[in-house]
């Protein structure tokens, strides 16, 4: 046979085309996408489902210690299966620095838990809480020539946030060394002093948690990180977008050419605040941070999905069970300060967006293949390889059944939660094959290879939007004189 796997009368999805064809793969690359092609040592009948680039999901936690110290309920293993059943052959989770820990530690010890069990291929980015000169000086710039080209960092949480100053310094590493910086937007003070009115007066429930983090300190924090970005003429992502007014702040700032992208989940279109009030603590079930807010914020988050607004759709799987390892460490006790803050979501995301996206014909197919994978190979250095149906890159493929009905179960799911917060909702279409450098990893229901079979993806530098004349830093005799202190810190 010609080819190691071939892909027969699928509706192909390529660059700007649609068309029924064959997907030949060779050593685990695409090499040729034609129709009628030769024989393959194994073939997929894919006539009557859709032939897509696997998903890439470029924010998810996995065996991770969150800013509160909890650590998430699935590990490398579980997490890459539940990615996988779903349609995504590509997971970008963080390495996290906590405060007191360096970088090569972290990085060492999340290399060794991955390589051990993933099944699909992964990146990470690094979470930095401790800027220290270490850190900013060696530590960082090695760990993105090594092809950890993405930083996360916190503007709120205790023990991670870094202040505006640290901020300042991470944009300004991060523009010389060309590495994207995301950003968890809320402002730190403003859902610390709620959370402690609500606490004197008794009001504990889960709800409250979506009272805390108030909407306004979402936008107030998104705007603090535009100007930041604007002021240092560098990129920045918001992930985790939720409410409208920072979707529409977000707009507004990029039509004035600020180069500041964007990321929403599942949970802002699917999920709303009322979620949080269900009886004793169910709620908790439904705590994210920021959270899900309003239909309003639902529309807005679609909206800026559909109009470019935001660039990627990730999970931000953030699992944590429903009893005292995880949601509820006080037990009946907890209050909504003290609940893990993230919900699951890696194996449903891409389905959930194409039964109420594609099959609702409110997405076109493209769009949804922008959103799931090309833009975040784009943004995170993995170009020419991942996210797209092209000859010679990765045979990372997902074929889906457009007419498979699905009601949503916990128990379908691969992940160790234990719960969904999608529960009982039908969906249609679902990924029923799904290939990872043209290995089969699943099919029809099936897990086909082994632990550890996932690559490290040493990622390329992030192609990130041109700098605009209309962003004024850049062009004002101010500008000039600080664009010359950002050029001062020299290679080590
Ligand atoms: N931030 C995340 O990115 N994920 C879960 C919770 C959080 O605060
Ligand atoms: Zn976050
Ligand atoms: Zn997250
Ligand atoms: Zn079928």
């Amino acid at each position: 046979p010609q080819y190691d796997l071939v892909i027969r009368g699928g509706r192909v999805v390529t660059q700007g085309r649609v068309e029924m064809s064959d997907v030949g793969v060779c050593d685990g690359r695409i090499a040729r996408i034609a129709p009628q092609l030769g024989a393959g040592k194994r073939e997929i009948d894919a006539n009557g489902h859709w032939v897509l680039p696997g998903g890439i999901d470029s924010h998810c936690h996995v065996e991770q210690r969150s800013g509160m110290g909890m650590m998430c309920a699935d590990d490398f293993y579980s997490a890459t299966v539940s990615a996988a059943f779903g349609g995504t052959t590509t997971i970008i989770p963080f390495a996290a620095q906590h405060r007191n820990a360096s970088i090569p530690e972290v990085l060492a010890d999340y290399h060794a838990r991955a390589a051990e069990k993933a099944v699909i291929d992964y990146g990470f980015h690094l979470i930095v809480a401790n800027p220290d000169e270490e850190t900013m000086q060696t530590d960082l710039p090695q760990a993105i020539r090594d092809g950890i080209t993405s930083l996360k960092v916190y503007m709120t949480y205790e023990k991670m946030r870094l202040d505006d100053y640290q901020l300042l310094d991470i944009l300004a590493l991060a523009r010389h060394e060309q590495a994207l910086v995301m950003l968890h937007a809320e402002n730190h003070d403003m859902i610390r002093w709620i959370t402690q009115r609500l606490l004197e007066q008794g009001h504990t429930a889960p709800k409250f948690h979506g009272v805390a983090h108030d909407p306004i300190a979402e936008s107030e924090a998104t705007n603090r990180a535009i100007a930041m970005s604007r002021l240092l003429d560098v990129p920045v992502m918001i992930v985790h977008v939720a409410g409208a007014e920072t979707v529409q702040l977000l707009r507004g700032a990029q039509r004035l050419g600020a180069r500041v992208l964007a990321e929403s989940c599942p949970q802002y279109l699917f999920l709303d605040a009322k979620d949080m009030d269900r009886p004793g603590l169910e709620g908790a079930m439904f705590c994210c941070s920021p959270p899900a807010r309003d239909a309003a914020s639902q529309q807005e988050v679609w909206r800026g999905l559909l109009d470019g607004t935001l660039a990627t759709y990730s999970s931000d799987h953030a699992p944590y069970r429903f009893d005292a390892s995880g949601k509820l460490p006080n037990g009946d006790a907890t209050t909504f300060k003290e609940m893990a803050n993230g919900v699951p979501g890696i194996e449903l995301r891409m389905p959930l967006l194409f039964s109420e996206g594609v099959m609702t014909g409110r997405m076109d197919i493209h769009q949804f293949v922008a959103l799931t994978a090309g833009n975040h190979a784009a943004l995170y250095g993995l170009s020419g390889r991942k996210g797209e149906l092209v000859a010679g890159a990765d045979a990372d493929i997902a074929i889906w059944d457009p007419e498979r009905r699905t009601t949503i179960k916990a128990s379908m799911l691969h992940d160790n939660t234990g719960y969904t917060p999608y529960e009982g909702r039908t969906m249609q279409g679902w990924p029923t094959t799904v290939i990872n450098r043209g290995r089969v990893v699943v099919q029809d229901g099936q897990l086909l290879v082994e632990r550890g079979t996932g690559q490290f993806l040493r990622r390329s530098k992030p192609e990130l939007p041109n700098a605009s004349a209309a962003n004024t830093a850049a062009t004002h005799v101010r500008g000039s004189v600080l664009k010359a202190l950002l050029e001062v810190r020299g290679p080590q």
